[in-house]
């Protein structure tokens, strides 16, 4: 079967939800993966960020098959010999009392959603279901209701209602905005992402998120951090929080947690938020199952082995800069921003009728697999194993694509001049 084979499967057979790029991937081994025809590809969106540890990696293939050759699941109904050891790593990983282990990062969201109103009904004293929860415009957190009901994206969103109730939406990197609607005293939470992802890689002005968790403070409201695209070194930091030392009251985290193995997400808390929620109140089937505690510890081991915060930071500051460069040189692209190995750009879409998608497909044709994010911005997230001479060969190839790009769109008249 060819890749047009293939697309024509799914095209039949799958429910039309995306829009993919034309490849069809076969093999994925550390940054690179191959299509069904054998070429060769390096991957600059690791699964939106799921794949920071690379593609397969030995140390989760091993914890994965060897777990799997034991015990796969038993539910929460009965104990299971790895869950306790995956609870006590995680949680004195991150410095939290508890963890409640989900699959999707949007199950994380939702059960800090549901974390936050019970800790506002039993602790704070907000009086029944009248407790608000503050999300930010131009927010990602997933799919579900309660996710899309929080969103301000038409597409996620429109068509979809009614909507959840009980959801406030502010501007991202406002804190006077946030500072007036703290004044309400039925505010439970503020969920932010400390970087937004979807909306294409804003990073918020330094002192954001520190003023933000004060301000919280000052009138006992809960800050929970959607860390399920920023964590796990993504940003050069273990986490994006960690940037300006915030230690958020909730902490969300997601899709790395397996490097992109299996579905595994984590919602952190202290006793007191934790503890209000009780047996039969919450959980999943699959949520704290015996190969997703092996495939995490093995994952988060790998962070530190492999010193993933610091080849994220240092990678990601060449990357910026040599981009910048591109930035300087070429009409075409409009900018570079980012931290870590998080990091978009934006096309001028106007002066050239290009688009990211036109920029995405040309870059696919040269080995390089990035997607893009609206009309004119493009996400680079590589595996964070990535190193030094694959960063430069991403450069060169991005470099030479923009080129390409902004000669052809080189009116007449100015070749001429
Ligand atoms: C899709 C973007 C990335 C997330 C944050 C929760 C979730 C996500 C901050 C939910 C998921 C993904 C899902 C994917 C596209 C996507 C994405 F383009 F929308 F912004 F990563 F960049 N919080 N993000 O970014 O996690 O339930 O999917 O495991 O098509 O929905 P999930």
């Amino acid at each position: 079967m060819t890749s047009q084979d293939y697309i024509k499967l799914e095209d039949n057979y799958g429910a039309h939800n995306y829009h993919p790029l034309d490849v069809v991937i076969d093999r994925g081994e550390g940054v690179w993966v191959w299509d069904v025809e054998g070429n060769k590809y390096l991957d600059f969106l690791s699964a939106y960020s799921a794949v920071n540890q690379g593609h397969c990696h030995p140390k989760i293939i091993k914890a994965l098959t060897d777990q799997a050759k034991k015990l796969t699941l038993t539910s929460r109904a009965f104990y299971n010999s790895v869950l306790g050891e995956y609870e006590k790593y995680i949680t004195e990983y991150f410095g939290y009392d508890k963890v409640l282990p989900m699959n999707t990062g949007v199950e994380g969201d939702e059960t800090a959603i549901k974390l936050a109103r019970k800790w506002a009904y039993d602790v704070k004293g907000i009086p029944q279901y009248k407790a608000k929860i503050i999300f930010c415009e131009g927010n990602f957190h997933g799919r579900t209701m309660a996710a899309i009901s929080a969103s301000t994206d038409p597409e996620c969103k429109d068509g979809f209602g009614p909507y959840l109730p009980g959801l406030d939406i502010i501007p991202f990197n406002n804190l006077a905005a946030l500072e007036k609607e703290l004044e309400d005293p039925n505010v439970a939470a503020f969920l932010v992402e400390p970087i937004q992802g979807e909306a294409g890689v804003l990073v918020p002005d330094e002192g954001y998120l520190k003023k933000a968790h004060e301000l919280c403070k000052a009138k006992n409201v809960l800050l929970i951090c959607d860390e399920v695209q920023t964590g796990l070194a993504r940003t050069g930091k273990m986490l994006a929080s960690d940037h300006e030392n915030v230690r958020p009251d909730i902490l969300i985290l997601g899709k790395a947690l397996s490097g992109g193995v299996i579905p595994i997400s984590a919602v952190l808390a202290d006793n007191e938020i934790m503890l209000v929620i009780k047996p039969g109140q919450h959980g999943s089937t699959f949520g704290g199952n015996p190969l997703a505690g092996k495939v995490a510890i093995a994952a988060l081991q790998i962070l530190k082995e492999e010193n993933l915060v610091e080849n994220a930071d240092t990678l990601g500051k060449y990357f910026r800069e040599e981009i910048q460069k591109v930035v300087d040189d070429l009409d075409i692209i409009k900018l570079v921003r980012g931290k870590g190995l998080l990091n978009a750009i934006v096309i001028k879409t106007s002066s050239t009728g290009k688009t990211a998608w036109d920029v995405c497909v040309e870059l696919k044709n040269s080995g390089l697999l990035a997607k893009p994010t609206h009309r004119d911005i493009i996400r680079f997230a590589p595996p964070l194993v990535i190193t030094k001479e694959e960063i430069e060969w991403a450069v060169n190839t991005i470099k030479n694509v923009l080129v390409k790009f902004e000669n052809e769109n080189t009116p007449a008249e100015e070749i001429n001049r």
